[in-house]
Order: C-alpha cells, then sequence, then structure tokens
C-alpha cells in the first residue's frame, strides 16, 4: 500500500488558459512598490508589514503563515556551482555537497549491500538453466505492473520459461496470501515463485507453496518489523538485518537490482543474459508512481529512465500512454509519469484487472501498444466518473455534518477525524477518496465501501481505506481501538500514513466514534497544516534561465520537494479566465518587466478585486503560447495585503 499522491491526470498544468495582455476592470496601478525587504515575511513583524504597505493602499492585516523550509548556512563550493538561490534550494534538502548532486550511474549503491541477493540471484539463475517454469507475482499498482514487467522482460531474454499473474485485490488480499499461490500452482504450475512489491509479510503463502513443492524468491520494499518468512531467499533494503545504503527503493527499484544481478552472474559464466539498464524507464515510472523518497539512488534511477524516455528509447505502452494523455515525450518531467502515465496503469488494477496494465508495457509491437493504452484511458475515464461521484457524496455528507467552520477563510474541521460509508461507494476508489478529502480538511480521514458490493446488509462487512496527516500513525490508532474493542475489527493493516480495515455494517458507527475517541488524543497543533516557502527570489530569479536551471538540477518530487518561493508583488492588472482562473500581472522591486502569474481554480473568498498588492505562495513554470515562452507564476496560495 502506498500513500499516492498522484492519483489524477486533470492536474492544472493541462492547457494552460494562456490570455492575451489582460484588460482588466481595475484602474492599472502606477503607484511604486517598494517591497525591498519585505518577502521575507514570515519572519517580519505585523507593524512593519503594516508600515510599508501604506505606500501601496490601504493595509489589510493579512498575509500569509508560511513556514520557511531553509535554515543553515549554504556551503562555498554550493554557492560556487548553482547560485544563491538554487544553492539554499539544496541545503534545505538535505543536499551538502556538490558530490550529492552527481547523477552519473556509478554513483548507485552496490547491489552487494542487499541482504539476499547473491542466493535469491543464485535461485533464479538456476531455474533458468534447469528450465524451471517461472511465475511472477505483482501487485495491482503502478509500482507492481512496472516491476512485474521489468522481471518477465528480463527473464525472457535470458531464456527462461516465464509467467505472470496480478492477483485480483478484490478476491484474494495483499501479498502473497495461500489462496494466491494455490490459484497460481493450479494455472501455472511453477516451480519457482518470484514476488514483486509485496510478500514481506506473506509466511502462510510461502508456507503454502513450500507444501506444494514451490521455491518462493521474496523481493519487496514494504516496512516490517517482524522476521522475514522462510522464503528461499528473501531482498528487501527494509528487512530486518539488511545494511543496503537507501531504504527507499521502491519495488520496482529492488527488481531491477535483482535482475541486475542475475543478468552479470550469467554474463560471468557466459551463460545467456540481458541488459538491465535498458529499463531504467521502467524503474523510473514505479519509483515516481509509488512516491519513492527521492533520495540520491533513486534520483540517479529516475534521471536516467526520464532521459531514456526523452530520446524515445523506452517500451512502446509508455509511449502509447504518453500519447493519449496528450504529453510530449520529448518534454516529459517526473510529474506526468504521476499524472499522465501512473493513473491509467492504476486505473486497469482499480477497475478491472491489473492484466491490462502489464500487458501494455510488455508489449513490443506498437499496434498492441496503442489498443492496450486506449483500453487504460477507458477505464481511467470511468475510474475518474466514479470518483467524481464518490467525491461529490462524500462532500455533501461533510457538509450535512457541519465539519467546515464557515467563520474562517480556509475549510475547517470540528472533529479530528473523518469516516464516511454509503452503501454505493466502490472499493476501487475509496482510496482516492480518503487521500482527498484528507488534503481538503486536513484530517486523518476513513472511506468505507461494502466489501462485496451486492451486500449491504447489517451482518455483511465493509472495507475501509485510511489517508492520514503527519504526526497521526493511522495503523497504531487502528490497532488502539482493535486492542479496546477486540471483536470490532476483523482485519487491518497499513502504515503511518495510509491504512486499510474491515468491519461488519452495523459497527460502523460504533468504529467510528471509537475512532474519532482516540484522534482525539493527539495534540490540537497536529491539525493544522503547516505550508513551507523556499523564500524570496532575487530579481534575477524572475526569467526563463532560472527555471531551466530549477528543471535541470535535478527530478523534484517525495523527498526533494519541488521549490515554492514566496513574496509581496504590486497587483498591475488582474483578469478572471473561464471563471476559474485568476490571471495576474504583478510589478516586483528591481525587476524590470511585468511578471505574468495565474492561480487555477481560485478561492473567490481570498480575492478582492481592489488588491494593490498581494503576498503569495508560488511555483515557477514556463507558459508556451503560439511558440512563445514566457515565466509565469503558478499561484499556490494568495492574501491581499493591501487595496485601493
Ligand atoms: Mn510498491
Amino acid at each position: 500500500m502506498s500513500t499516492q499522491n498522484y492519483q489524477d491526470d486533470d492536474s492544472p498544468f493541462d492547457n494552460h488558459p494562456s490570455p492575451n495582455p489582460p484588460k482588466s476592470a481595475q484602474a492599472t496601478s502606477t503607484q511604486k512598490f517598494a517591497n525591498a525587504n519585505l518577502s521575507h515575511l514570515t519572519n517580519t513583524s505585523v507593524q512593519d508589514f503594516e508600515r510599508a504597505f501604506d505606500k501601496v493602499g490601504r493595509f489589510t492585516s493579512k498575509h500569509l503563515t508560511l513556514a520557511p523550509r531553509h535554515q543553515g548556512d549554504v556551503p562555498d563550493e554550493l554557492t560556487a556551482m548553482f547560485g544563491e538561490t538554487l544553492g539554499r534550494l539544496l541545503v534545505s534538502r538535505q543536499i551538502d555537497s556538490i558530490d550529492e548532486m552527481d547523477m552519473s550511474v556509478a554513483k548507485l549503491l552496490p547491489a552487494s549491500d542487499l541482504l539476499g541477493l547473491d542466493v535469491g540471484a543464485d535461485i533464479i539463475s538456476r531455474a533458468i538453466d534447469e528450465n524451471k517454469r517461472i511465475l511472477i507475482v505483482g501487485d495491482f499498482d503502478c509500482d507492481g505492473a512496472t516491476s512485474t514487467t521489468l522481471m518477465v522482460r528480463c527473464l525472457r531474454e535470458m531464456g527462461a520459461d516465464v509467467q505472470f499473474l496480478v492477483p485480483d485485490r478484490f478476491k484474494f488480499g495483499y501479498g502473497l496470501t495461500p489462496q494466491i499461490v494455490e490459484h497460481g500452482a493450479e494455472e501455472f504450475d511453477p516451480k519457482l515463485i518470484i514476488t514483486v512489491d509485496n510478500g514481506i509479510s506473506s509466511h502462510e503463502g510461502v508456507a503454502k507453496a513450500d507444501e506444494l513443492g514451490i521455491d518462493v524468491v521474496i523481493t519487496d520494499h514494504h516496512l516490517t518489523t517482524s522476521s522475514s518468512p522462510k522464503a528461499s531467499a528473501v531482498i528487501n533494503p527494509n528487512q530486518v538485518g539488511c545494511e543496503f545504503g537507501s531504504k527507499w527503493l521502491v519495488g520496482v527499484g529492488v527488481a531491477f537490482y535483482v535482475m541486475g544481478r542475475v543478468a552479470k552472474i550469467r554474463r560471468e559464466m557466459g551463460k545467456s543474459t540481458t541488459q538491465v539498464a535498458k529499463y531504467l524507464d521502467l524503474v523510473a515510472l514505479g519509483t515516481i508512481a509509488d512516491v519513492g523518497h527521492l533520495d540520491q539512488n533513486n534520483r540517479i534511477l529516475v534521471t536516467h529512465g526520464l532521459n531514456a524516455i526523452r530520446e524515445g528509447r523506452c517500451c512502446v505502452g509508455i509511449l502509447a500512454l504518453l500519447e493519449q494523455a496528450g504529453r510530449d515525450v520529448r518534454k516529459i518531467t517526473a510529474d506526468d509519469f504521476g499524472f499522465a502515465i501512473a493513473p491509467r496503469i492504476n486505473a486497469a488494477g482499480r477497475m478491472d484487472n491489473m492484466r491490462t496494465g502489464v500487458e501494455c508495457l510488455l508489449t513490443d509491437d506498437f499496434g498492441e501498444a496503442h489498443r492496450l493504452a486506449i483500453e487504460l484511458n477507458r477505464l481511467n475515464h470511468s475510474r475518474r466518473a466514479i470518483e467524481t461521484q464518490m467525491r461529490d457524496e462524500a462532500s455533501s455528507i461533510i457538509d450535512e455534518l457541519h465539519l467546515s467552520d464557515e467563520s474562517d477563510d480556509k475549510p475547517k474541521c470540528a472533529a479530528k477525524a473523518i469516516c464516511l460509508y454509503q452503501d454505493n461507494w466502490h472499493q476501487g476508489v475509496i482510496g482516492i477518496v480518503a487521500g482527498r478529502i484528507k488534503e481538503q480538511l486536513y484530517r486523518p480521514t476513513i472511506v468505507f465501501a461494502p466489501a462485496d458490493a451486492d451486500k449491504v446488509g447489517d451482518d455483511d462487512l465493509i472495507k475501509g481505506s485510511g489517508r492520514s496527516i503527519v504526526g497521526v500513525h493511522i495503523r497504531d490508532a487502528i490497532e488502539t481501538v482493535a486492542m479496546a474493542n477486540p471483536e470490532l475489527i476483523l482485519h487491518f493493516g497499513g502504515h503511518a500514513m495510509a491504512a486499510g480495515l474491515t468491519i461488519h455494517k452495523r459497527d460502523f458507527e460504533r468504529f467510528k466514534a471509537e475512532f474519532l475517541k482516540v484522534v482525539d488524543g493527539f495534540d490540537d497543533e497536529l491539525f493544522s497544516e503547516l505550508k513551507y516557502t523556499d523564500g524570496a527570489l532575487t530579481p534575477p530569479d524572475f526569467s526563463l534561465a532560472f527555471v531551466h536551471a530549477l528543471k535541470n538540477v535535478s527530478v523534484w518530487g517525495n523527498g526533494f520537494l519541488p521549490p515554492a518561493f514566496d513574496g509581496v508583488f504590486e497587483v498591475v492588472n488582474f483578469r478572471i479566465l473561464k471563471d476559474k482562473h485568476l490571471k495576474l500581472t504583478l510589478r516586483a522591486d528591481g525587476v524590470q518587466y511585468p511578471i505574468d502569474a495565474i492561480w487555477f481554480n481560485y478561492d473567490v473568498d481570498e480575492w478582492d478585486y481592489r488588491a494593490s498588492a498581494v503576498h503569495i505562495l508560488f511555483t515557477l513554470d514556463i507558459n508556451e503560447w503560439q511558440g512563445n515562452k514566457s515565466l509565469q507564476l503558478i499561484i499556490k496560495d494568495l492574501a491581499v495585503c493591501a487595496i485601493d
């Protein structure tokens, strides 16, 4: 289970509305705005702030409350190499030296530190030699699909007799369960099972395989505190006793290391082998889709995978999916994995069967890839339709509960946790809905749906999917409820940020009350979301050159967060686009030209058409319109600090 941040491709960055120079109803302000030293508002007293704003109109006493991400000194070598602003960004992301920004493959952590790797690689290599049938047992998300694809492709190229199985999550549950082993044995009659992206807690499944005379090699990346199953080999950087230098490889990263080692030992013995590095496209996709923490090792993997795809050196399925999503392959970024490809592949696992997703990545025939990509696109559309419907219903329930405090600017919620259930909700999307509600209200959220869509009686089972906030370990909170109410929860599992559980429908209200009671015990301050800023930009940073520098210096994502800046700007002009986006023309002190900014799906309540100065939190982007490129600020949050 992963805390998927990337679920959708309806990102606001699609098809930027690119207006002509705005002509707004507001008179253009020609007042000179001196914002020198004003953008560090996080450290500015309200009085200083008020005094400075005398110059641009009436002070509104509002500004954003932001937490500065950067603390401490920037080493000289970073400033010399990357400049002041970039140096500061890197230090706030735990980079201390130029060396840590080295993305060459030679910097990848050595495979030899992975516990169990040599034993596992040897078993797999011998199975190839002895022509034993190998069955890959994957998982039903994008990490599982890319892991499965990578293993199947590499093993086929090495001459193995290999099949794969992606268990139906609704039928078989999570991990290598005894039922999956039995099902796999019946259908494929394997002599060796290799799990990818799952299996670290599957003691019973391994025992069942043993009983049936099937060897098991487990490859996984999920956390565990208990001992590993007694499989023939277990490879997981997070298993007890593994000294591998990164704990952040995702399932496909582990599969990559395992196949790399198998290929290497076979090459050394002069046997059939393959080049595993050509599959870094899959590693990059799975790593971003699984929201893998972007430490140096993962950044190297993702950087090389992205470069390969940009040059067209990748599975045709990835090209076909990018085409369906309307993305230009030459320009794709890590975000496109998250917003364009992963949701389409995940849709297969959520709505139907992950086999379609794996087959799309496995084929080398573009016609076939195209057909499967269209099918995945269709599944993604139905996934989104169901999700929208569920979200609307969930929102109206939240409204009815009067959880939102209307008196404040931001949606607030009186209760410290949210639990929702509807008879007609769908198992496949409750995790997404929980994630969205959590983001909207910043509360741990559990959304339930019937375990079996047709069974909604009191004695029938409902399954919940929970998402949490930093500081509230949701699996532990559920465990606390389970300890106090031994018969209430039938199954549960998960980790700090995400969890799943099964209860009887009749117990929903009782569970909800018990869960709220537990979460209520957490400190109040955990329930207000901090917004971070990388601080102010210098005038030369408001340039395309700086945006390019940001894009080129690294991939950004989980664990290496994309930069967000804040600053105070004079408002020169504004325009509302398509009734939902706010386009601003801004002026910054020391910058000779007007600066374009856009707030997608802006908050009507935050905007005052009289605004003459704004404090904004923003990211930098390039707007392309009719062949012209220009700098654009994407507004993430805004406070009107002065009005005319
Ligand atoms: Mn995974």
